[in-house]
């Protein structure tokens, strides 16, 4: 569907990303390949924006961008951008997000929503008013688009796992577990907000709410940084922020989640572990196997019960009639590019997409109580170290 250009002819929407980096090259790539397999809006895309000059050209060219260019302030002020992709570390986000809103722009930012829940509040208030006017915008969790992920949200809905009592989930790294691993933007308080906290507890936190649809009403919570001092350009650097994290969780519903987040988990690569336990049935989660989803049907005979693996693989299940035949897996990048296809149908539709800023400003609040809780160390009980048992 095209957009109307102000000078009232029927255009393709145009499309403006916002850093070229591992999140922007992984948005490109979404860009890039989503009218290929979804029936979209028409669209374009416009211009890559980052401030290297030479690399944003580079890469622009690349990924498939018709133009790049350095300042975010002169792309968003174009009338050919109708979108603004927000890739750029989270310190930009409010800045840029508020904006591109401003000027009338849908958004579509990556997580988490800003460094601080003052960002995040004006971000969220941005966004509504933009609403009002038609204007849509989006947050980044892009597990949502995982069909699995899809699948065990449709199963929990469908009553399958039946009263969800608790959910574990986990969400393990390891590019910090070498302690000369170099300093960068994510371990700096003044850039990342917070470390494995934002970073990857974020979509931990998300999944928790996404996947059982309730609303978080207490919050217990620990951060470590095992490794508080890094190399940096001009020798060692002090590290700000947490290299771990873990919460629990109150649900509404009574329910208990426990979450768990690490960039120091030896031999985890990017595991994101999801359990959800009911007392119906149960179901299993791992990105590292992202085209399975393990399900317990309690409700069967207990001699037949056992976790069944399903190859969530098949034409019916969310997202995969687009690709490949049966067997045929997907991988990571295919979450983005989802991404991309709910969020663009959403715009044309006028409909507010999800997860919205809201949704996102919920998961600050949550990402904001485990801090306040770990500063407090309120539900921490000190204990002496014990005597060795020759009485030491
Ligand atoms: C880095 O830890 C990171 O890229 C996160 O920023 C992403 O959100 C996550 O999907 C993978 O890990």
């Amino acid at each position: 569907m095209a957009q109307e250009s102000p000078t009232g002819q029927a255009r393709p929407l145009g499309v403006a990303a916002i850093g070229y980096a591992f999140m922007g090259k992984a948005h490109s790539n979404a860009w890039r390949n989503v009218a290929s397999f979804f029936d979209v809006p028409a669209f374009e895309q416009k211009v890559l924006v980052g401030r290297n000059a030479g690399q944003v050209t580079e890469a622009a060219a690349k990924y498939g961008w018709a133009e790049s260019a350095t300042d975010w302030r002169s792309v968003i002020a174009r009338d050919d951008i109708d979108i603004v992709d927000i890739c750029a570390p989270g310190w930009m986000h409010a800045e840029i997000a508020i904006a591109a809103l401003e000027a009338g722009k849908h958004v579509l930012v990556e997580k988490p929503l800003a460094n601080s829940l003052a960002e995040a509040e004006a971000m969220t208030e941005a966004a509504r008013a933009a609403r009002a006017r038609g204007i849509q915008s989006m947050i980044g969790f892009n597990y949502r688009r995982v069909p699995a992920l899809a699948l065990a949200k449709e199963l929990v809905a469908e009553g399958r796992v039946g009263t969800v009592r608790h959910v574990r989930a986990a969400y393990l790294q390891d590019w910090l577990a070498d302690d000369q691993a170099p300093m960068t933007w994510r371990l700096r308080k003044e850039t990342a907000g917070s470390g494995a906290l934002g970073d990857i507890a974020s979509h931990a936190i998300d999944q928790v709410l996404y996947l059982i649809g309730d609303q978080v009403t207490g919050v217990t919570g620990r951060l470590h940084t095992f490794v508080d001092r890094r190399p940096g350009a001009n020798g060692t650097e002090d590290v700000t922020v947490d290299d771990a994290a873990w919460a629990t969780l109150s649900l509404a519903s009574g329910a208990i989640a426990s979450v768990e987040a690490s960039r120091v988990a030896t031999g985890r690569k990017n595991a994101l572990k999801l359990e959800i336990y009911g007392d119906k049935g149960s179901i299993l989660f791992d990105l590292e196997n992202l085209n399975e989803l393990g399900f317990l049907d309690a409700t069967l005979p207990v001699r037949e019960q056992g976790f069944r693996r399903i190859l969530v693989n098949e034409p019916e299940h969310p997202y995969l009639e687009a690709w490949w035949p049966q067997g045929h897996i997907i991988g990571w990048e295919h979450t983005f590019t989802h991404q991309v296809r709910d969020f663009l149908l959403a715009v044309v539709a006028g409909e507010a997409p999800s997860p919205s800023f809201e949704e996102g400003l919920n998961v600050q609040y949550i990402l904001n109580a485990v801090e306040e809780s770990a500063a407090a160390k309120s539900a921490l009980i000190q204990l002496a170290p014990a005597t060795d048992s020759q009485g030491a």
